[in-house]
Protein backbone atom coordinates (compact mmCIF):
# COMPACT_ATOMS: atom_id res chain seq x y z
CA UNK A 1 0.00 0.00 0.00
CA UNK A 2 1.34 3.25 -1.17
CA UNK A 3 -0.96 5.38 0.11
CA UNK A 4 -1.08 7.31 3.27
CA UNK A 5 -3.92 10.13 4.31
CA UNK A 6 -2.72 12.39 6.97
CA UNK A 7 -6.10 13.86 8.49
CA UNK A 8 -8.40 14.18 11.38
CA UNK A 9 -12.43 12.57 10.92
CA UNK A 10 -13.67 16.03 12.33
CA UNK A 11 -12.54 17.43 9.37
CA UNK A 12 -14.63 18.45 6.66
CA UNK A 13 -12.13 19.22 4.17
CA UNK A 14 -10.74 15.42 4.84
CA UNK A 15 -14.11 14.12 4.57
CA UNK A 16 -14.32 15.39 0.98
CA UNK A 17 -11.23 13.82 0.27
CA UNK A 18 -12.06 10.23 2.38
CA UNK A 19 -15.24 10.58 0.19
CA UNK A 20 -13.11 9.96 -2.90
CA UNK A 21 -11.26 7.36 -1.48
CA UNK A 22 -13.86 5.35 -0.28
CA UNK A 23 -15.86 5.82 -3.77
CA UNK A 24 -13.46 3.11 -5.21
CA UNK A 25 -12.17 1.03 -2.70
CA UNK A 26 -9.30 2.93 -2.81
CA UNK A 27 -6.72 0.81 -0.20
CA UNK A 28 -4.49 3.68 1.82
CA UNK A 29 -3.19 4.06 5.71
CA UNK A 30 -5.26 6.84 7.48
CA UNK A 31 -2.66 8.60 10.03
CA UNK A 32 -4.65 10.61 12.53
CA UNK A 33 -2.81 13.78 12.88
CA UNK A 34 -3.61 15.55 16.43
CA UNK A 35 -2.80 19.47 15.33
CA UNK A 36 -2.95 20.09 19.60
CA UNK A 37 -0.08 17.36 19.46
CA UNK A 38 3.40 19.15 18.90
CA UNK A 39 5.04 16.37 17.31
CA UNK A 40 2.29 15.55 15.50
CA UNK A 41 2.03 19.24 14.47
CA UNK A 42 5.68 19.39 12.92
CA UNK A 43 5.48 16.37 11.49
CA UNK A 44 2.43 17.46 9.11
CA UNK A 45 4.36 20.87 8.36
CA UNK A 46 7.20 18.90 7.21
CA UNK A 47 5.10 17.41 4.63
CA UNK A 48 3.02 20.69 3.90
CA UNK A 49 4.10 23.76 5.04
CA UNK A 50 0.65 25.25 5.11
CA UNK A 51 -0.17 22.71 7.91
CA UNK A 52 -3.61 22.15 6.80
CA UNK A 53 -4.99 18.48 6.02
CA UNK A 54 -5.35 16.77 4.64
CA UNK A 55 -2.65 15.24 2.82
CA UNK A 56 -1.62 12.42 0.55
CA UNK A 57 1.46 10.95 0.66
CA UNK A 58 2.85 7.98 -2.23
CA UNK A 59 5.33 6.50 -1.95
CA UNK A 60 5.55 4.80 -4.68
CA UNK A 61 5.38 7.81 -7.01
CA UNK A 62 7.58 10.07 -4.12
CA UNK A 63 4.72 12.63 -4.11
CA UNK A 64 2.93 14.74 -1.36
CA UNK A 65 -0.17 16.10 -2.36
CA UNK A 66 -1.88 18.62 -0.14
CA UNK A 67 -5.23 20.62 -0.63
CA UNK A 68 -8.39 18.21 -1.01
CA UNK A 69 -9.79 19.31 -4.74
CA UNK A 70 -5.75 17.97 -6.05
CA UNK A 71 -5.95 15.26 -3.90
CA UNK A 72 -8.96 13.69 -5.72
CA UNK A 73 -7.69 14.95 -9.06
CA UNK A 74 -4.49 12.95 -8.14
CA UNK A 75 -6.36 9.62 -7.41
CA UNK A 76 -8.25 10.21 -9.99
CA UNK A 77 -5.23 10.49 -12.49
CA UNK A 78 -2.89 7.80 -10.71
CA UNK A 79 -5.20 5.52 -8.58
CA UNK A 80 -8.56 5.54 -11.00
CA UNK A 81 -11.91 3.30 -10.45
CA UNK A 82 -14.99 2.96 -11.42
CA UNK A 83 -16.04 6.32 -9.69
CA UNK A 84 -14.63 9.08 -12.20
CA UNK A 85 -14.34 12.50 -10.41
CA UNK A 86 -13.47 14.93 -13.31
CA UNK A 87 -15.10 14.52 -16.66
CA UNK A 88 -12.34 13.55 -19.77
CA UNK A 89 -14.33 16.28 -21.63
CA UNK A 90 -12.62 19.51 -21.34
CA UNK A 91 -15.37 21.61 -21.27
CA UNK A 92 -16.87 19.74 -18.82
CA UNK A 93 -14.22 19.61 -16.48
CA UNK A 94 -13.87 23.14 -16.15
CA UNK A 95 -17.51 23.31 -15.23
CA UNK A 96 -17.17 20.67 -12.37
CA UNK A 97 -14.11 22.49 -11.36
CA UNK A 98 -15.89 25.60 -11.64
CA UNK A 99 -18.89 24.01 -9.37
CA UNK A 100 -15.63 22.33 -6.86
CA UNK A 101 -14.37 26.20 -6.08
CA UNK A 102 -17.90 27.44 -5.78
CA UNK A 103 -18.67 25.29 -3.00
CA UNK A 104 -15.51 25.79 -1.12
CA UNK A 105 -14.89 29.43 -1.55
CA UNK A 106 -18.91 30.19 -1.09
CA UNK A 107 -20.04 27.70 1.18
CA UNK A 108 -17.24 25.53 2.83
CA UNK A 109 -15.34 28.71 3.65
CA UNK A 110 -17.73 30.16 5.15
CA UNK A 111 -18.94 27.66 7.44
CA UNK A 112 -15.32 27.51 8.71
CA UNK A 113 -15.31 31.50 9.48
CA UNK A 114 -18.89 30.59 11.56
CA UNK A 115 -17.17 27.84 13.56
CA UNK A 116 -13.63 28.98 14.03
CA UNK A 117 -14.98 32.19 15.45
CA UNK A 118 -16.38 29.46 18.41
CA UNK A 119 -13.00 29.12 19.02
CA UNK A 120 -11.84 32.34 19.22
CA UNK A 121 -11.72 33.66 23.54
CA UNK A 122 -14.17 36.19 23.92
CA UNK A 123 -13.20 39.84 22.93
CA UNK A 124 -11.34 38.11 20.45
CA UNK A 125 -14.83 37.57 18.10
CA UNK A 126 -15.93 38.73 14.81
CA UNK A 127 -19.85 39.17 14.82
CA UNK A 128 -20.57 41.02 11.76
CA UNK A 129 -17.85 38.58 9.87
CA UNK A 130 -19.81 35.57 10.87
CA UNK A 131 -23.05 37.76 10.14
CA UNK A 132 -21.64 38.11 6.73
CA UNK A 133 -20.69 34.23 6.42
CA UNK A 134 -24.54 33.54 7.18
CA UNK A 135 -25.16 35.84 4.42
CA UNK A 136 -23.02 34.59 2.01
CA UNK A 137 -24.06 30.56 3.01
CA UNK A 138 -27.63 31.35 2.43
CA UNK A 139 -27.13 32.90 -0.77
CA UNK A 140 -24.83 30.16 -1.66
CA UNK A 141 -28.10 27.91 -0.47
CA UNK A 142 -29.79 29.89 -3.08
CA UNK A 143 -27.86 29.07 -5.90
CA UNK A 144 -27.35 25.37 -5.19
CA UNK A 145 -31.19 25.60 -5.56
CA UNK A 146 -31.27 26.57 -8.79
CA UNK A 147 -28.73 24.69 -10.28
CA UNK A 148 -29.74 21.23 -8.35
CA UNK A 149 -32.03 18.97 -10.12
CA UNK A 150 -34.72 17.08 -8.48
CA UNK A 151 -32.57 13.56 -8.71
CA UNK A 152 -28.83 12.36 -9.29
CA UNK A 153 -26.10 14.07 -8.26
CA UNK A 154 -24.75 17.82 -8.24
CA UNK A 155 -23.35 17.47 -12.20
CA UNK A 156 -26.16 14.67 -13.55
CA UNK A 157 -26.03 11.04 -13.07
CA UNK A 158 -22.28 10.48 -12.00
CA UNK A 159 -21.18 10.87 -8.42
CA UNK A 160 -18.34 13.16 -8.60
CA UNK A 161 -15.85 15.42 -7.48
CA UNK A 162 -18.79 18.42 -6.87
CA UNK A 163 -20.70 16.01 -4.53
CA UNK A 164 -17.83 15.43 -2.83
CA UNK A 165 -17.33 19.08 -2.17
CA UNK A 166 -20.56 18.95 -1.49
CA UNK A 167 -21.18 16.87 1.19
CA UNK A 168 -18.91 17.73 4.06
CA UNK A 169 -19.99 21.65 3.76
CA UNK A 170 -23.59 20.84 3.18
CA UNK A 171 -23.00 18.65 6.99
CA UNK A 172 -21.41 21.45 8.96
CA UNK A 173 -23.71 24.44 6.72
CA UNK A 174 -27.17 22.51 7.68
CA UNK A 175 -26.26 22.94 11.38
CA UNK A 176 -25.31 26.45 11.61
CA UNK A 177 -28.37 27.45 8.72
CA UNK A 178 -31.08 25.29 7.95
CA UNK A 179 -31.94 24.43 4.12
CA UNK A 180 -35.56 26.03 4.57
CA UNK A 181 -37.74 25.46 2.19
CA UNK A 182 -34.95 24.75 -0.39
CA UNK A 183 -36.25 21.74 -1.05
CA UNK A 184 -34.07 20.51 -4.16
CA UNK A 185 -30.95 21.40 -1.63
CA UNK A 186 -32.79 19.64 1.06
CA UNK A 187 -33.39 16.32 -1.03
CA UNK A 188 -29.81 16.30 -2.48
CA UNK A 189 -28.49 16.19 0.88
CA UNK A 190 -30.28 13.66 1.64
CA UNK A 191 -29.13 11.55 -0.97
CA UNK A 192 -25.93 12.31 -0.22
CA UNK A 193 -26.13 11.21 3.24
CA UNK A 194 -26.96 7.71 2.37
CA UNK A 195 -24.29 7.30 -0.02
CA UNK A 196 -22.37 4.70 0.84
CA UNK A 197 -18.65 6.74 1.10
CA UNK A 198 -20.24 9.40 3.08
CA UNK A 199 -22.55 7.40 5.12
CA UNK A 200 -19.22 5.52 6.10
CA UNK A 201 -17.57 8.91 6.62
CA UNK A 202 -20.36 10.27 8.88
CA UNK A 203 -20.50 6.51 10.99
CA UNK A 204 -16.28 7.13 11.77
CA UNK A 205 -16.72 10.49 12.48
CA UNK A 206 -19.69 9.89 15.19
CA UNK A 207 -17.51 9.62 18.14
CA UNK A 208 -15.54 12.64 17.43
CA UNK A 209 -18.79 14.87 17.44
CA UNK A 210 -18.68 15.79 20.95
CA UNK A 211 -15.21 18.02 20.02
CA UNK A 212 -16.83 20.12 17.48
CA UNK A 213 -17.15 23.05 18.94
CA UNK A 214 -20.43 24.97 19.58
CA UNK A 215 -21.92 28.00 20.15
CA UNK A 216 -21.98 29.67 23.49
CA UNK A 217 -24.69 32.00 24.90
CA UNK A 218 -22.79 35.38 23.86
CA UNK A 219 -22.69 34.06 19.68
CA UNK A 220 -26.38 32.87 20.50
CA UNK A 221 -27.90 35.93 22.05
CA UNK A 222 -26.09 38.01 18.73
CA UNK A 223 -28.43 36.34 16.50
N1 LIG B 1 -8.08 24.26 1.01
C1 LIG B 1 -7.76 23.19 1.91
C2 LIG B 1 -8.39 23.48 3.27
C3 LIG B 1 -7.89 22.53 4.34
C4 LIG B 1 -8.35 22.95 5.71
O1 LIG B 1 -8.76 24.10 5.93
N2 LIG B 1 -8.27 22.01 6.64
C5 LIG B 1 -8.63 22.30 8.02
C6 LIG B 1 -9.50 21.19 8.59
S1 LIG B 1 -11.07 21.12 7.79
C7 LIG B 1 -7.36 22.33 8.86
O2 LIG B 1 -6.39 21.68 8.58
N3 LIG B 1 -7.41 23.10 9.95
C8 LIG B 1 -6.34 23.13 10.89
C9 LIG B 1 -5.79 24.48 11.17
O3 LIG B 1 -6.25 25.43 10.56
O4 LIG B 1 -4.89 24.58 11.99
C10 LIG B 1 -8.25 21.85 1.31
O5 LIG B 1 -9.11 21.88 0.43
O6 LIG B 1 -7.73 20.79 1.69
Amino acid sequence: MSLTLHFHPLSSFCWKALIALYENDTPFAANEVDLGNPAEREALLKLSPIGRFPVLEDTARREVVPESTIIIEYLDRHYPGPARFIPTDAEAALQVRLRDRFLDLYLHLQMQKVVGDRLRPAGARDPHGVEQAKTQIRKSYDILEGQLATGGWAMGANFGLVDCAAAPSLFYCSQIEPFGERRKLGAYFERLKVRASFARVLKEAEPYFAMFPKEDAEQSAAR
